[in-house]
């Protein structure tokens, strides 16, 4: 017996030296230290021995097991280190290496919008933005729009509290505007509003542009010559502009701008429905009411205000058939507007 634990101690020491990574040792030690493993069993046998024998028997078995954990410790150790070292070693990064990530591109409603803000810019505007949650008084009422106009009703208009609603369009910034500067004014302003719509062309949120000149003698041949330079610059030369009659209880008169269909020329195609013409804004001279309202005399100023859908002009230039592809955010439809 006492050969046995000496040499089953050897043993270990030989098979523990062998094991060549944290797996092969962990089954080595189940192998001499296991339950059932070969020098666990050796204390089974101290049984058989005899009793004056037992206490030196016992001794160096506890001895020889003290030795053979050790040595599995010291081991233990060994292979973590290296394996830590080896992984650190697999898991490098070569900060050095040339940068892969993609470029994203520009949302093609950022584009349209930069585009129209650089002519207006060029023509002498500022570009102003305003809140997006409103009061009835500003989005409503300062522009002459009646109590029981549809616009004001719940099916058209998100309200969020009392009084205060998610503005319908940029047009209340004309009113914030005129009440706190005076003429001359010249303002363009972009930005998100919100209505209850919901189809191909119409989104429950979408992005406008409004325009506002105020000065002494401003008149609707002002605002015609405005808009057929910004038609021209945006979507050429040869374009044409048409004013037809419209309604809007801020302006009048008001009109409906349509230009001439970019893709046939005017001669009528799928996009213009065969018209060879395109709405893209609502417009119009500023109602004396509206300057009344905002402590402008109408007597001394006169004005005129545009706001079209950002929305509609870049499916308009882009080809676009869906006004909800422009906010799914689908990155292989993005991309192409690199
Ligand atoms: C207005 O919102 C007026 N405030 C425009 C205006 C400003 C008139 C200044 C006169 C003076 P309208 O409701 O027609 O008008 O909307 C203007 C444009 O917004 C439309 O021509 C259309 O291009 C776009 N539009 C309207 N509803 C939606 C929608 N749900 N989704 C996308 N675009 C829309």
């Amino acid at each position: 017996m006492f050969d046995k634990i000496k040499s089953l101690v050897a043993k270990a020491k030989d098979s523990i030296a062998e094991a060549s990574d944290s797996n092969v040792l962990a089954d080595v030690k189940v192998r001499f230290l296991g339950r059932n493993g070969e020098y666990t069993g050796i204390l089974r046998g101290l049984k058989d021995a005899s009793p004056e024998d037992r206490p030196t028997l016992g001794k160096l078995i506890n001895e020889g097991r003290a030795q053979i954990e050790e040595m599995f410790k010291e081991k233990e150790a060994q292979l973590k280190a290296r394996e830590q070292k080896l992984k650190l070693a697999a898991e490098r990064i070569d900060v050095t290496l040339p940068a892969k990530s993609e470029l994203g591109s520009i949302h093609p409603l950022t584009l349209v919008k930069n585009q129209i803000v650089d002519i207006f810019i060029g023509l002498g505007f500022e570009v102003k933005e305003g809140p997006e949650i409103e009061t009835d008084l500003f989005n409503f009422q300062l522009l002459n729009i009646p109590e029981d106009h549809p616009a004001r009703d719940m099916q058209d208009t998100f309200y969020v509290g009392n009084n205060l609603l998610l503005r319908t369009h940029t047009s209340p910034m004309q009113a914030h505007t005129m009440k706190s500067e005076r003429p001359p004014i010249r303002i363009l302003v972009p930005g998100k509003v919100y209505r209850s719509d919901d189809d191909a062309t119409h989104s429950p949120i979408f992005n406008q542009i409004e325009g506002l000149v105020i000065d002494k003698g401003v008149s609707l041949s002002h605002l015609k010559g405005t808009l057929e330079i910004f038609a021209k610059s945006l979507f050429g030369e040869e374009t044409k502009v048409r004013f037809r009659p419209s309604y809007f209880p801020f302006t009048e008169p008001s009109v409906e701008v349509d230009v001439s269909c970019a893709m046939c020329g005017g001669k009528g195609c799928s996009l213009c429905k065969g018209t060879g013409w395109i709405e893209i804004l609502g417009a119009g001279v500023v109602n004396p009411q509206v300057l009344v309202n905002c402590g402008i005399d109408p007597e001394v100023y006169s004005g005129f205000a545009f706001g079209f859908g950002v929305d509609r002009i870049a499916m308009i230039k882009y080809g676009i058939p869906n006004i909800r592809a422009l906010y799914e955010n689908d990155v292989r439809f993005l991309k192409q507007y690199k």
